[in-house]
């Protein structure tokens, strides 16, 4: 045994003497705080839509959509419950409105996106224009952009809420109002935004109505499935990612929010994808298809078999190889802007 340290007594008196002061010696947390690599506490967490929707519906018999405000079963990481997280910096639940409800207007400074997981026919209106969901579109509610939601549906709709309610609470920068009408005045004609933004062009002279957040609310996934299908045809796959597409903000041609990116991609027939990490850790959407993958934090290594409507979770500098055995799509978000802005974002592609 080594003898204790002579300074220990020493240094231990004067940890105690200094704590009332509010005063703590950095070279007890120095390696803790700027790790060699990150040391994440999430964790990879697979939520399997057989066993959450029961509860969703229930959700719907529990509690109206206008006294839940938004009705939202939330997925939190297993290591971060009570938090609100899905990892350090992200949010995701699961919405669910019911024929003929209302999700009454209101306003915040966190952004938000959309990823319809089942059903159509619900509707969310953002600044005066309402735009239809349907299964696999992405749709975005710009920061402090009056929102509500409403359904004129003859079945229940779910969808992915993607916030970055974390990073906001970081920065302690969260505002919000309740808009005094419960639904907004319908003030323009379903289609405009994605007329004006979404075809390659873009009005002239006009300022960008929501600054760096994309002014097209909803990218169809009609639209975005067409592109992954003939790319898939038409070109080599990526080792990494088969055949991926960013959502991207037609006025900057960067990303659609400037917290969160969004990607959308297709794993053909067959795929085996090499490994990769990324600092940006990311959630999951499966729209259709089936796969698998694995996830790994140094030696520890863990199978996510999915499906459609499973999300789950690769959290920060995990490495994850994805596979598919008869061809999938899957959606994905992260906080990439934020890493890249900072200049902080890394990727590694393994063999
Ligand atoms: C919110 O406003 C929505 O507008 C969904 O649908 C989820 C989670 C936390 C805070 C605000 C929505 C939310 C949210």
């Amino acid at each position: 045994m080594n003898a204790p340290h002579p300074t220990a007594p020493l240094r231990q008196q004067l940890y105690a003497d200094m704590h009332p002061h509010n005063l703590t010696p950095l070279w007890e947390v120095l390696h803790a705080l700027v790790p060699p690599r990150p040391q994440t506490p999430c964790v990879p967490a697979l939520w399997k839509y057989d066993t959450i929707r029961p509860y969703l519906l229930r959700a719907g018999e529990a509690i109206t959509a206008e006294e839940a405000v938004r009705r939202v079963l939330i997925l939190e990481n297993p290591a971060l419950r009570g938090q609100s997280a899905i990892t350090q910096s992200l949010y995701a639940g699961l919405q669910l409105i019911l024929p003929g409800e209302v999700a009454p207007s209101h306003r915040h400074t966190q952004s938000a996106l959309r990823f319809i997981v089942e059903g159509s026919g619900a509707y969310t209106a953002v600044d005066g224009e309402r735009t239809t969901m349907h299964p696999g579109d992405f749709i975005i509610t710009p920061s402090w952009a009056w929102h509500d939601h409403g359904s004129d549906a003859d079945e229940p709709v779910v969808w992915l809420d993607g916030l970055d309610i974390p990073m906001i609470r970081f920065f302690d920068a969260g505002f919000a109002e309740n808009d005094a009408q419960r639904s907004q005045q319908v003030t323009r004609k379903e289609g405009e935004s994605f007329a004006r933004y979404g075809h390659n062009m873009a009005p002239v002279n006009a300022a960008p109505p929501y600054g760096a957040t994309s002014p097209i609310f909803s990218y169809p996934y009609a639209r975005s499935s067409e592109a992954l299908e003939r790319l898939e045809r038409d070109a080599p796959p990526d080792a990494v990612d088969g055949v991926k597409l960013r959502y991207v903000n037609p006025l900057t041609g960067g990303w659609p929010m400037p917290t969160i990116a969004a990607f959308l991609q297709k794993l053909p027939a067959g795929f085996e994808g090499r490994p990769w990490r990324q600092t940006d850790g990311a959630v999951f959407s499966v729209v259709e298809g089936e796969g698998s993958v694995v996830i790994g934090d140094g030696d520890a290594q863990q199978r996510l078999d999915f499906g459609p409507r499973d999300h789950f979770v690769v959290p920060s500098w995990h490495t994850a190889r994805l596979s598919s055995r008869r061809g999938c799509v899957v959606f994905s978000f992260s906080d990439r802007p934020v890493h890249q802005a900072l200049g902080i974002h890394r990727e590694e592609r393994l063999s």
